[in-house]
């Protein structure tokens, strides 16, 4: 059994319990700390008391109190691993994610549709995909895209029917295509029925929602306070994100209800499964205490402490699994901002009945940098987060593969600024995004190498987030210029421009005017082209998705190698019919070989011709001669 922690513990005994190891791992995440400490026999052996006297100026003993107490939360660990795998539709799959309102706009309106997403159907199925993730396209007000849910019943007429959604079922059923849908259910809109009832006075709606008279010391990820304050009831209403999506209280049985009722409408119509938003904040600490400022200053938002892995987070998502998703053997993918690998492995592994995949977010930015930082990403992070990873994801669990979402700038232009290398880098992301252990969820446009947009101006952004920033900044005494620099690095919308078809007007997503517009190549990052051009990202990405059906690629073990080598990524992954090996250039400049070609035949690469060293970011793919 686990020992609990105190001060006399030391670093290596908090590093054993899986918060202390994703909280420890944070940290060093945040502050940019060097990993290799964590290797370090001096520091896993020094006592927290000691560390407490050594940072006695800059953090107070309530850092120490809050991080033990949160430590000592959970001291349940994940199952040690064991043969065989459980196979899995989903283990096999290659996921792609819609954002509908960017995708494809049929009636010329300047917003995606439903029936735009039909119409493209064939272009994914040529692509390989296998299932789709759609974005929120319930009816909602749209403070924040769709994620501020109105009517969990009903589809926002900017993208059609329920006649539409029932016809796109159809659809995929005659491709084999799988779908899944976006559940938001840690917060509604403010004008979500319950929450207009409970601001009418309606005491059980109140319910649903936390209504207090003092807010607490908690801040939005959306800027400022995460309360607002009701003149009416002369209450404060909690809201993690934006001033008009509120949290609900999942500690109430009759809110648990509802989500339960809201799933089974969604499976019976026929999906197969959900992406199911912030999904860890969905339980709080009783009493909703106040966060640790210290924390609150390192991680940029205060409070988090309190939800991002409540008490009864692992029971309540258990009920709803047992109960709703269960008999209908639907999948589950959570978004889980600030889970780390050993909580993730808590949340999904399949003897645990909570949820399938987590989408953990610690290898989008360098340790040390933040979203809203223009600074160059190392792709040698990425190998260390992803090497450390797959190592600890045995047969038990499973990963979610992915770079891009709707949620952050384009992954190739956080690492290539200017876009020298974009060819090469997308395919280089894209064949590891396919060639590791995990689910494969791509982005709309990733497999065109769209890029980060030019954006000139703060009128041209649309996100919420982006404009609360901004004014945040300006609030600050930040100068205009600067505040849009900032907001520029970080912004939700590089990712959320029209999809790129063809080389027409707004890349033939509309003839008018798109509710976001994009600045980008249309002479070659458009798909009508790429899939013309034999050598294009989409071809690329089509051969690998292909040859990563039924082979090793998916089930087989990996195994790294060179792990030291610094700017090299090699790794194999075998089953007991192929072996297939896998060598990329993490830089823009050459790189030494380190792989033997002969017992190796090249399946693909993102460079023609033989050379004596690895290009910029070269990838090669070779499969073992037999
Ligand atoms: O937690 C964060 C920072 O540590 C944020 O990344 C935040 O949790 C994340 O952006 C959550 O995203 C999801 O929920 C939001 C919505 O705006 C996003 O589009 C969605 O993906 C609120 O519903
Ligand atoms: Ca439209």
């Amino acid at each position: 059994m686990s020992q609990k922690i105190n001060y006399q513990s030391k670093i290596k005994d908090v590093l054993a319990l899986p918060i202390g190891h994703d909280v420890l791992n944070r940290l060093f995440i945040q502050t940019g700390l060097p990993f290799f400490l964590l290797k370090n026999p001096l520091f896993l052996n020094t006592k927290i008391k000691t560390l407490m006297r050594l940072t006695k100026k800059q953090l107070p003993v309530s850092f120490y109190r809050t991080v033990v107490n949160l430590v000592n939360s959970t001291l349940e660990q994940p199952l040690e691993d064991q043969p065989p795998i459980v196979k899995a539709w989903w283990k096999e799959a290659v996921f792609y994610q819609i954002y509908p309102r960017s995708f494809m706009d049929i009636n010329h309106d300047g917003i995606g549709d439903i029936q735009g997403i039909i119409s493209k159907l064939d272009v994914l199925k040529d692509l390989g995909i296998d299932g789709l993730w759609l974005s929120p396209i319930y009816d909602s007000p749209n403070d924040d895209n769709g994620y501020d849910i109105r009517n969990y019943h009903e589809i926002l007429a900017d993208f059609g029917t329920m006649a539409d959604v029932e016809e796109l079922l159809v659809e995929l059923k005659k491709r084999d295509m799988k779908i899944i849908m976006d559940l938001v259910v840690n917060h509604t809109s403010d004008e979500h029925p319950w929450f207009q009832a409970a601001l009418a006075g309606d005491k059980e709606k109140q319910g649903y929602y936390f209504f207090r008279k003092q807010p607490n010391n908690w801040t939005s990820f959306f800027s400022g306070p995460a309360w607002k304050y009701f003149e009416e009831l002369d209450l404060y209403a909690l809201k993690l994100f934006s001033d008009k999506q509120f949290d609900l209280n999942w500690d109430n049985p009759q809110v648990r209800q509802e989500v339960a009722d809201i799933v089974s409408f969604w499976l019976d119509k026929g999906i197969d499964g959900f992406r199911m938003d912030v999904i860890n904040y969905i339980s709080k600490a009783p009493g909703l205490p106040d966060g640790q400022e210290d924390i609150g200053k390192l991680i940029g938002f205060t409070g988090m402490e309190h939800y991002f892995y409540g008490p009864n987070l692992q029971t309540y998502l258990q009920e709803l699994r047992r109960d709703v998703f269960k008999p209908y053997q639907a999948f589950s993918v959570g978004e889980t901002p600030g889970i780390g690998m050993q909580l993730s492995k808590l949340l999904t592994g399949d003897y645990q009945q909570t949820m399938d995949l987590t989408f953990s977010f610690d290898h989008l930015e360098t340790p040390g940098h933040v979203r809203f930082e223009d600074y160059e990403y190392d792709l040698e992070f990425y190998k260390y987060y992803m090497t450390e990873n797959q190592k600890a994801f045995g047969n038990h669990y499973w990963m979610s593969l992915f770079v891009d979402n709707h949620d952050n700038p384009r992954f190739i232009s956080k690492i290539d600024k200017y876009h020298r290398h974009r060819d090469v880098l997308a395919k280089a992301v894209n064949l590891i995004l396919l060639t590791l252990r995990g689910t494969p969820f791509l982005y709309q446009g990733q497999e065109i190498g769209m890029t980060n947009n030019d954006f000139e101006t703060m009128d041209e952004l649309r996100d919420v987030e982006s404009l609360n920033k901004y004014q945040e900044l300006l609030d600050q005494g930040v100068s205009k210029d600067e505040a849009f620099q900032t907001v520029l690095s970080g912004t939700r919308d590089h990712a959320r421009t029209p999809m790129q078809w063809n080389n027409q007007r707004f890349g033939g997503f509309s003839t008018t005017t798109p509710w976001l517009v994009g600045d980008q190549d249309l002479q070659s990052t458009n798909v009508d082209y790429q899939q013309k051009e034999p050598h294009s990202i989409y071809n690329f990405t089509k051969q690998l998705i292909a040859l990563r059906k039924d082979s090793a690629l998916v089930y087989g073990d990996v195994e790294f190698l060179h792990e030291k080598t610094k700017g090299l990524w090699v790794y194999k992954r075998t089953d007991e019919t192929e072996e297939f090996l896998i060598e990329i250039n993490l830089t823009a400049t050459y790189q030494q070989r380190k792989v033997m070609n002969e017992d190796y035949e090249l399946v693909l690469s993102n460079v023609r011709g033989q050379h004596p060293q690895l290009q910029p970011y070269q990838a090669n793919l070779y499969r073992r001669l037999p």
